[in-house]
C-alpha cells in the first residue's frame, strides 16, 4: 500500500508511535509518506520504503498566524497526487483530521478518491479538542474520518463521552518493539556506574513536562525514597514545567541527586540502566513511555488515571494509585526497591505486559484496518 502518514513531528507520544509506525510498516515493503513540518525526531536513517515531504508555511506581513492548515492540506494534496497515495493515516486529531477532510474533497473534485483513518492519542480528546473553541471542527471530522481509532479503551469511552460521535471507534493499543528495549544491563555497566557512582538505585521519569504529567510529583516521591535509601532520579525531557521542577530540587537540596538529561533519542539507553519508571499523570490515554520501560524490564509506578490500568497491571507490572497520592506512590516504590524477590518477579511481570503489546502484534491490525478502508472507499 502507499500510505500517507501525519503526525507532529516531536518527541511527543503521538509522533513517536506514528514513526515507528511508519517505519514498521515501511520494513514490510508499504511505501509510506510523512507529511510533517519538520523531520520526527525518530525518523534518523534512510529507508528505501520511506519519504519525507515537509510541509513549508510561507509568511507574508499581513499573517499573524501563518495559515498551517492551509498549508498542510495543500502538501497532502501534492503527495496524493504525484505519489498515488491509497490511504492517509493522521495522528491527533487536532488540526490533522480536519486537513485530511479538506485533502480529501480537493483530490475527490480530480476524481481521486482517498480515504482517511484518524487515530486518537489523547489530549486531542481530553483536553484540547473539548475547548468549544475546536470541538465543532473536531466532531466533524472526527465523523468524517473513513476510519478512527483510538490508543486505549479508556480514550475510546472518553471520545463517546465528550463529542456526538456517530461511528465506531476501534481501539488499537500503542506498541513496542521490545527487542530495541531489551535490557543490557552488563554491557551498559559504565553508564551506570557514571550516572550512579556508588551503587544508588536509579528512578527515571519520561515526559513533555507539562501539567498534565504532574512531574512535581516525581520530585516529591523521589524525596520521600532518597529519605531511606541512596538514589538517583533521571529526568527526560523538557518543557513548560522545567523551571518549576528545578526550584523545587534546590528548595529540597535534591540537586545532587536529580539529573536533567532533556531530550533523548536513545532511550532504550536510559531505561535498560534504570530501576523504576514514575509516571503519576493527571491523565494519559495509555502511557507509550511506560510500556518502553517495561519492555527494558523496569516496573512501573503510576497513577491509576485514564488508560493506564490497561497498561500498568497493579502488583504485576508495578503499582497504581490514585492522582496526587505521592504517599502511595513513594511506599510502593521503597517497598519494590527494597525487595530483590518482588523487583526481580515485577521486572518479568512488566518484560511479560510489554510482549502482548510487541509492535509485531500490532502493525497486522492496522494492516488489517487500511484494507478494510481502501476497499470499502473503492466500492462507494
Ligand atoms: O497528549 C499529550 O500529552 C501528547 C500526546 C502526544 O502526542 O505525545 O500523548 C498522548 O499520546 C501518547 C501516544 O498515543 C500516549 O501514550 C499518551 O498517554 C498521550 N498523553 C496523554 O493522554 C496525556
Amino acid at each position: 500500500m502507499r500510505i500517507g502518514i501525519v503526525c507532529y513531528p516531536t518527541y511527543g507520544g503521538s509522533g513517536v508511535l506514528a514513526t515507528e509506525l511508519g517505519k514498521a510498516l515501511a520494513d514490510k515493503g508499504h511505501m509510506v509518506h510523512f507529511i510533517t513540518y519538520q523531520q520526527p525526531v525518530r525518523l534518523n536513517a534512510f529507508h528505501a520504503n520511506i519519504y519525507y515531504h515537509e510541509v513549508q508555511v510561507p509568511t507574508y506581513p499581513l499573517f499573524d498566524f501563518p495559515p498551517y492548515e492551509s498549508a498542510l492540506s495543500s502538501t497532502m494534496v501534492d503527495v496524493i497526487m504525484n505519489h498515488q497515495l491509497d490511504l492517509l493515516h493522521v495522528h491527533y486529531a487536532i488540526p490533522h483530521a480536519s486537513t485530511a477532510y479538506l485533502a480529501k474533497q480537493i483530490v475527490g473534485k480530480q476524481g481521486r478518491i482517498v480515504p482517511f483513518i484518524t487515530t486518537l492519542h489523547g489530549t486531542d480528546i481530553t483536553l484540547v479538542g473539548k475547548d468549544k473553541t475546536y470541538a465543532p471542527v473536531v466532531t466533524f471530522s472526527i465523523n468524517e474520518s473513513d476510519a478512527i481509532t483510538a490508543v486505549s479503551n479508556n480514550l475510546r469511552e472518553e471520545t463517546y463521552k465528550s463529542f456526538p460521535i456517530e461511528k465506531d471507534i476501534e481501539v488499537i493499543y500503542n506498541f513496542v518493539d521490545v527487542e530495541r528495549f531489551k535490557r543490557r544491563e552488563p554491557e551498559l555497566q559504565n553508564f551506570r556506574n557514571a550516572i550512579a557512582p556508588n551503587g544508588e538505585k536509579i528512578l527515571l521519569h519520561v515526559s513533555n513536562f507539562r501539567k498534565v504529567k504532574r512531574v512535581p510529583d516525581v520530585v516529591k516521591i523521589f524525596r520521600k525514597v532518597r529519605e531511606v535509601m541512596p538514589a538517583k532520579l533521571l529526568l527526560v525531557g523538557d518543557g513548560p514545567d522545567r523551571p518549576v521542577i528545578e526550584s523545587m530540587c534546590r528548595e529540597m537540596n535534591l540537586c545532587g541527586d536529580i539529573r536533567f538529561v532533556g531530550k533523548q533519542e536513545q532511550l532504550e539507553d536510559v531505561m535498560s540502566v534504570s530501576d523504576l519508571f514514575i509516571l503519576p499523570s493527571e491523565y494519559e490515554s495509555f502511557g507509550l513511555a511506560a510500556l518502553e520501560a517495561m519492555a527494558a524490564q523496569v516496573p512501573v509506578i503510576s497513577s491509576n488515571a485514564g488508560g493506564l490500568p490497561e497498561v500498568n497491571i497493579h502488583g504485576q507490572t508495578g503499582y497504581l494509585s490514585n492522582v496526587g497520592d505521592v504517599n502511595d506512590m513513594a511506599k510502593h516504590a521503597i517497598q519494590l526497591l527494597k525487595d530483590e524477590k518482588l523487583m526481580a518477579t515485577l521486572r518479568q511481570g512488566a518484560l511479560e505486559q510489554a510482549q502482548r503489546f510487541h509492535i509485531s502484534n500490532i502493525i497486522p491490525l492496522y494492516e488489517a484496518l487500511y484494507e478494510e478502508v481502501i476497499n470499502k472507499a473503492l466500492v462507494m
